[in-house]
C-alpha cells in the first residue's frame, strides 16, 4: 500500500491526501511532527533530502519514493487515475502545468505563506504575502468566470493543486468574499466523489 508522510495542517500534504481520497487509492497516512522537526531527522532526510513532507513511498507495488508535492500528483495520475485527470495531449498537459507551476510560486507565496504567518507564527511578511495573494485571487477570478475548472473541461491534478491553500486563505486573514468565480471553484471541487477536507486550524482570523 501507497505510505503517505504527512502533517494534517500541511496544505501541501493535503492536496496529495485528497487526490489519493478522488481517485480511491487505498493509502496508510504516516504522520510526521514538523514541530518538533522530524522531517529534519536522518530518517526522514533519506526519504526527501530537504526535509519538507509531503513525500510517498510506492514500494509496496514496486514504485518509488517520490517527494515534491507536484510530482506526487503527476506520479499519481500517471500510474493509477483515469486519463482525464492528466490528459497527455499538448496543449492540455501544458495548461495543467501552467497551474501547477502557480500552485508552487504564487499560491505557496501568497495564500500558504499568509496561513504560515497567522497560523505557526513564521516570521514572514503578512502585508508581502496577502498582496501576493490578492494578486493570484485576482487572476483566477478571471480565469474562472465562465470556466469550470483551471486546465480543461474535466477536473485535472492542476484543481488539486490549487485547492488546499486557496481553500484556506481565510485562515491567513485572506478574504475570499470579493471572489465568486473562486469560491464556485472551490465548491465544485469539493462536491467531486471522494473529496475530503483539510483540517481547520484554531486560529481563523477573516471569513
Ligand atoms: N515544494 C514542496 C513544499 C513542501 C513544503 O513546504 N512542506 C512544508 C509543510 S507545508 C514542510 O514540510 N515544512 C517543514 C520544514 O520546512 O521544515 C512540495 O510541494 O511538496
Amino acid at each position: 500500500m501507497i505510505k503517505l508522510y504527512r502533517h494534517p495542517l500541511s496544505g501541501h500534504s493535503h492536496r496529495v491526501e485528497l487526490f489519493l481520497s478522488l481517485i480511491g487509492q487505498d493509502h496508510e497516512l504516516v504522520e510526521v511532527d514538523l514541530l518538533k522537526g522530524e522531517q529534519k531527522g536522518d530518517n526522514f532526510l533519506a526519504l526527501n533530502p530537504f526535509g519538507k513532507v509531503p513525500v510517498i513511498d510506492d514500494g509496496s507495488n514496486g514504485g518509488p519514493v517520490v517527494w515534491d508535492s507536484n510530482a506526487i500528483l503527476v506520479y499519481l495520475a500517471r500510474r493509477y487515475a483515469k486519463r482525464t485527470w492528466y490528459p497527455d495531449e499538448p496543449t492540455v498537459s501544458a495548461e495543467i502545468q501552467k497551474w501547477l507551476s502557480v500552485a508552487a510560486g504564487d499560491i505557496n507565496n501568497g495564500p500558504a505563506t499568509a496561513r504560515l504567518v497567522t497560523v505557526f507564527g513564521a516570521g514572514y511578511d503578512p502585508e508581502q504575502a496577502k498582496s501576493i495573494a490578492y494578486g493570484l485571487f485576482d487572476v483566477l477570478e478571471l480565469h474562472l468566470t465562465g470556466r469550470a475548472w483551471l486546465a480543461d473541461a474535466n477536473p485535472t491534478i492542476a484543481d488539486v493543486a490549487g485547492y488546499s491553500y486557496i481553500a484556506h486563505a481565510p485562515e491567513g486573514d485572506v478574504s475570499l468574499k470579493p471572489y465568486p468565480a473562486v469560491r464556485a471553484w472551490l465548491a465544485r471541487i469539493e462536491a467531486l466523489p471522494g473529496f475530503i477536507p483539510m483540517q481547520k486550524t484554531a486560529v481563523v482570523l477573516a471569513a
